[in-house]
């Protein structure tokens, strides 16, 4: 090891190779929309367009399933990724004094022996 500072080799660590790591995905998070009765329909389907980057018939067909399940899949992202997503639409819903509410839900661990 090159920072060690009495330049002596590290005994007894074995690095493993690239091909004896498991090729370990991150786990991913799926992005929920929560339904409510006030938040205006375009509202969402623009939400769901510019922070989702949804085409505007994927963001109708979303809006649509959240309106009459309750819940919908936004889109799904590693953890980061979904956790700035649900601030973005929390802070654009408070913004525009909407209560729309989103929420974070993991997927199955990819790796996970079954
Ligand atoms: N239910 C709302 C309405 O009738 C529309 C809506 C859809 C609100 C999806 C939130 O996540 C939502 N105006």
């Amino acid at each position: 090891m090159a920072d060690r500072k009495d330049n002596q080799p590290q005994r007894g660590v074995a690095l493993k190779t690239r091909s004896e790591k498991k090729a370990t995905r991150p786990r991913m998070y799926r992005v929920l929309l929560h339904n409510d009765d006030y938040t205006p329909m375009d509202f969402v389907v623009r939400l769901l367009i510019t922070v989702f980057r949804h085409t505007e018939s994927s963001a109708t067909r979303v809006m649509l399933h959240v309106h009459n399940n309750g819940v919908g899949v936004a889109g799904i992202f590693t953890y980061e990724i979904a956790e700035t997503k649900v601030a973005q639409v929390h802070a654009m819903a408070r913004e525009n004094d909407c209560p729309l509410m989103a929420s974070l839900e993991p997927e199955d661990d990819p790796d996970a022996e079954s």
